[in-house]
């Protein structure tokens, strides 16, 4: 696991450089799968890794983000909205270049949609911007380019809102992370992070805008559904998926990643309760502080039996979601899988590039997961929870220009810091 661990960190640090802009694509630079696209990948899965180690490389890839916002805001204007529409996937216009068809395993014609309707990339871009601002401290960009990201989008989130009659407000026929299922209205993973991007352009960026506006931002996100049932704490993944028909996932394919929708067909799959990837659980992954508290465990159990991890996304993002939860051996199980996909080319697609989105979540279970490490306001978190076989965990990071070292064993969690540093340790 160690070897694996460091292979992907090898690769992540390899990929990205320094200065001016850095597109990172899908499968980095080792192959030409997905064209070189620029897909959520590397704003969510990346670019918290190299936020926390080398910074300007974190800053690059924003750049690559910043420079193409005008693109994003005529992409908005076009499609009649307001604001900027980050592609699904990018290249060097900024302009939506995901493709319309592919062609599938067996030479079928596949209707491609996610450039469409996978509009969660608009505030999965302004997260990205957030999370490099809080873990560097990096004011320039915090008053500078974060303020055009986060109005911009936030805009685009206003014109992409509908109101009810009942003043109830919904995101209509999007696509959420899980891909098997398309068309959709009210997914929960859109819908928070979207209230979660208004709410902070109010906050961070309320003071630059119109007070009419901010006020619209604010109305508007705490209307926005989001299927949570306070009573089972449950998100329901976008309206009608609890009465789509389950189906026992596990029990016919056994627990290795598959690829669902073309065992199942895609067109069946869109009538079950199977998904690609973390969906709902996305959000306990990215933003916690923003969830129900106390719903991770509830939706873990409900979520991960469906999940075929279809995506090479999922595995790490669940292992770091069940170390949290202290369910070590499962946690470990994910771990490893996505730490050898490339080494054992676990998806067969290994020929067509590295996953560079995997190797980034296997650094966040680690860092997040195991060793439980957090920015904290203006210090750090650490909550570990390591699993009894290992001797330890080492984590080295930059935090807003601290150098930082922690090792965790089973007795103690040990802090050098080349600066002082608020650090809050805390035990399970
Ligand atoms: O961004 C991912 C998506 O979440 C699942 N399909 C593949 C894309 C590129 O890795």
């Amino acid at each position: 696991l160690q070897r694996n661990v460091r292979f992907s960190l090898f690769h992540l640090m390899s990929v990205v450089g320094t200065e001016g802009e850095a597109a990172l694509g899908a499968r980095g630079l080792s192959g030409a799968g997905y064209g070189g696209h620029v897909f959520w990948d590397s704003d969510v899965f990346v670019l918290p890794f190299l936020a926390a180690t080398c910074p300007a490389a974190a800053r690059a890839m924003l750049e690559y983000r910043v420079r193409r916002l005008g693109a994003a805001m005529e992409q908005a204007r076009e499609l009649g909205r307001e604001g900027a529409k980050f592609p699904w996937e990018s290249a060097s216009t900024g302009r939506e270049v995901t493709p319309t068809t592919v062609v599938g395993p067996r030479g079928e014609i596949v209707r491609v949609r996610t450039g469409e309707m996978e509009d969660h990339i608009v505030a999965d871009v302004a997260w990205a911007a957030c999370r490099y601002a809080d873990w560097t401290g990096d004011d320039g960009f915090r008053r500078g380019p974060l303020l055009g990201l986060l109005v911009e989008t936030a805009r685009y989130w206003a014109s992409r809102i509908e109101r009810d009659t009942d003043g109830s407000a919904h995101i209509r026929h999007v696509i959420g992370p899980d891909e098997y299922h398309e068309g959709v209205d009210d997914n929960a993973f859109a819908n928070v992070m979207a209230r979660w991007n208004l709410r902070t352009a109010a906050t961070q960026a309320g003071a630059d805008c119109e007070e009419r506006e901010v006020r619209r931002w604010c109305a508007l996100a705490d209307s926005l559904v989001d299927g949570l049932d306070p009573h089972t704490l449950l998100y329901e993944q976008f309206n009608g998926f609890s009465t789509l028909a389950p189906f026992p996932l596990r029990e016919i394919y056994g627990p290795a990643p598959i690829a669902a929708d073309s065992l199942i067909g895609f067109d069946r799959i869109q009538a079950l309760q199977v998904l690609k990837q973390a969906d709902v659980l996305m959000l306990h992954h990215m933003i916690p502080g923003e969830v129900a508290p106390g719903s991770l465990q509830s939706n873990l159990d409900w979520y991960l039996p469906m999940t075929a991890h279809g995506s090479s996304l999922s595995p790490a993002v669940h292992a770091s979601l069940l170390a949290r939860d202290s369910r070590h051996t499962e946690a470990l199980e994910l771990l490893k899988v996505a730490a050898r996909i490339d080494i054992d080319d676990v998806t067969k697609s290994t020929a067509h590039g590295l996953h560079m989105a995997t190797m980034g979540a296997v650094w966040s279970a680690l860092a997040e997961g195991f060793a439980g490490i957090q920015a904290d306001g203006d210090g750090l978190s650490i909550r570990p929870r390591i699993p009894t076989t290992w001797d330890g965990l080492s984590v080295r990071l930059i935090y807003r220009g601290v150098r930082v070292e922690v090792r965790i064993d089973h007795e103690d969690v040990h802090v050098a810091t080349d600066r002082p540093l608020r650090v809050v340790v805390a035990r399970d």
